[in-house]
């Protein structure tokens, strides 16, 4: 099918938004073709987080990521358009910053998966619930081209 109006959360982590990168990963989404439909710059609360890594709660990690992520403020984003999600993790890279390659965000701009930069939601059904989870409806801006209406 051709779901033109895919969505996917992205989110520049705490470490992007310090290292100034924000701009760079922003440019990369809108150079593909993506319609950039929701952003905000916040301090994760604890509630959203505990949600967002419920599958990771077990896990030796989570104390350390729940810290990383909590560290400052990140760039949360709703992007839309075909097969967004899909296209998303191949832009982004492995998990493991260290195999990640280069030409990917994780590889581009990242060593280590404890400090890899950025997330995009893994699947159509997990963006559904991570988008919900992030942004409520008001916050997401629906919105067409008209260049050439003038
Ligand atoms: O969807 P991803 O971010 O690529 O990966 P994920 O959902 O499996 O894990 C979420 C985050 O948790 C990941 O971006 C970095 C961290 N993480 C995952 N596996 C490990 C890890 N951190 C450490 N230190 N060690 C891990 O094995």
């Amino acid at each position: 099918a051709f779901r033109i109006q895919e969505r996917t959360l992205i989110a520049v982590k705490p470490d992007g938004v310090q290292r100034r990168l924000v701009g760079d990963i922003i440019k990369r989404f809108e150079q593909r073709g993506f319609k950039l439909v929701g952003m905000k710059m916040l301090q994760a609360p604890e509630g959203v987080l505990a949600d967002h890594y419920h599958d990771l709660r077990q896990k030796s990690f989570y104390p350390a990521l729940i810290r990383y992520m909590s560290s400052g403020p990140l760039v949360a984003m709703v992007w839309e358009g075909y097969n967004v999600v899909g296209t998303s993790r191949a832009m982004v890279g492995e998990t493991n910053s260290a195999e990640a390659k280069p030409g990917t965000i994780r590889g581009d701009f990242s060593i280590h998966m404890s400090r890899n930069v950025i997330h995009a939601s893994d699947s159509v059904e997990v963006a559904q619930k991570e988008i919900s989870l992030w942004f409520c409806s008001s916050e997401l801006v629906d919105w067409d081209s008209n260049f050439y209406q003038v």
